[in-house]
């Protein structure tokens, strides 16, 4: 039963980008119903609601053919405006899938000057977050991919991604920022494939690079939803590789387009699930909402979307609480967490292996216990449906 008070406050580092309460509704079908937010007005409207922080691409803040003097007003104006409505900027990123130049991709496109371009506007990018105080740089690349794979072989592909990772990390480094980067995949949409469609393919990639200790990822849930998969496990695999520098948070049913619904509202277990385990590590990065409000919502409601994301995080934090104490529960992890044996043959060594090869193990005896999961899962519904 609810106990709660589901206010959000500073300390829960809840985060928006300019293009998430500013989304006017637009899609491939229909024009935007909403009129224009300015980013002085997200900042405000965010500052009302409780959140921490704002994030925003190169472009969601300075119009891509702004004049130097023109960039140089609007990012004050918006510093001022972030400073007196309390609110931080984390996160910064830059916009290389709106301008028709990166139709073919960014860092992966075969026009040369093209990648030199998004380079450029990338470096441009990094240094407008340092102005506003960003110490992480995701890196969304929504562009790299196909219709067709007669355009390139994709390991090309690969090469030039890293290329310009690599060079992306030096010039951090050269220009002593302090940016830890963060690499956004997504299996499809806008191109037909993207390269990194999934959180682990960026992983391995990341091993690959000069300097992986600058480079991690930012899962998005819709994203890994897109791909079928469970966004908890992508996450956890991250986490445990000291990779988790930020996250998407949002919502999506699997199999359709990117839906990038209000945290928490299409599919709730698995947003549980999530926030437990962010929870439960106690991982202290910012929690980004990555989702926009309906198309059928004036600004009041976009108010309603933005609140109903921190506050379905909110009260799944207290439900993985009150799960991490039921005395059931914790009976039955005890249950199942009870070894029976010596342990043996978890490290190998030689003497252990033949000791191992030649033990014997009463293999019906170890298949015939009953697991009690479906106990536990109906516990933990019981907990999410209230009635606990
Ligand atoms: C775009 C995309 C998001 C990315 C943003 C960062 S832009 O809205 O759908 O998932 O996180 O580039
Ligand atoms: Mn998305
Ligand atoms: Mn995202």
């Amino acid at each position: 039963m609810s106990q709660g008070n589901y206010t959000p406050r500073r300390e829960h580092k809840f985060t928006f980008g300019l293009w998430t309460v500013g989304n006017r509704g637009r899609d491939p079908f229909g024009d935007a119903v909403r009129p224009t937010l300015t980013p002085v007005e997200a900042v405000r409207m965010l500052g009302e609601l409780g959140a921490y922080g704002v994030n925003f691409h190169d472009n969601d803040l300075v119009p891509i053919d702004a004049s130097p003097q023109d960039r140089d007003r609007i990012v004050n104006e918006f510093r001022s405006a972030c400073e007196e409505n309390g609110i931080a900027v984390p996160m910064a990123t830059v916009n290389l899938f709106y301008d028709p130049v990166f139709r073919d991709g960014a860092f992966t496109a075969n026009d040369k000057s093209v990648r030199a371009y998004a380079l450029q506007k990338t470096m441009r990018a990094m240094d407008l977050g340092v102005e506003c105080g960003a110490k992480i740089f995701v890196l969304w690349g929504g562009r790299e991919g196909v219709e067709t794979d007669g355009c390139r072989r994709p390991d090309e592909a690969v090469k030039r991604l890293r290329e310009a990772l690599n060079y992306l990390c030096e010039y951090s480094l050269d220009q002593k920022y302090v940016y830890k980067f963060a690499l956004e995949a997504k299996p499809n949409e806008p191109r037909a494939d993207i390269y990194m469609p999934t959180t682990g393919a960026y992983l391995a990639l990341i091993a690959t690079l000069d300097r992986p200790e600058m480079v991690g990822v930012n899962p998005e849930v819709a994203h890994e939803h897109m791909a079928g998969l469970n966004m908890t496990h992508s996450v956890a695999q991250a986490w445990e590789a000291g990779k988790l520098f930020h996250i998407d948070l949002n919502d999506q049913i699997p199999g359709r387009y990117d839906q990038d619904l209000r945290f928490g509202s299409a599919n709730p277990k698995a947003a549980f699930w999530l926030v437990k385990f962010l929870e439960d590590v106690g991982y202290s990065g910012p929690r980004h909402f990555d989702a926009h409000a309906y198309r059928t919502e004036d600004y009041d409601g976009v108010k309603e979307f933005a609140s109903g994301c921190m506050r379905t995080y909110l009260i799944f934090k207290e439900k993985s609480e009150q799960w991490n104490a039921d005395p059931e529960i914790k009976a039955l992890l005890a249950e199942i967490s009870e070894t029976s044996g010596d342990g043996r043959g978890t490290k190998f060594n030689s003497q252990h292996a033949s000791e191992l090869l030649s033990a014997n193990f009463d293999r019906a005896g170890l298949a015939a216990r009953g697991l009690k999961y479906e106990r536990l899962d109906q516990l933990t519904m019981d907990i999410l449906l209230g009635v606990r």
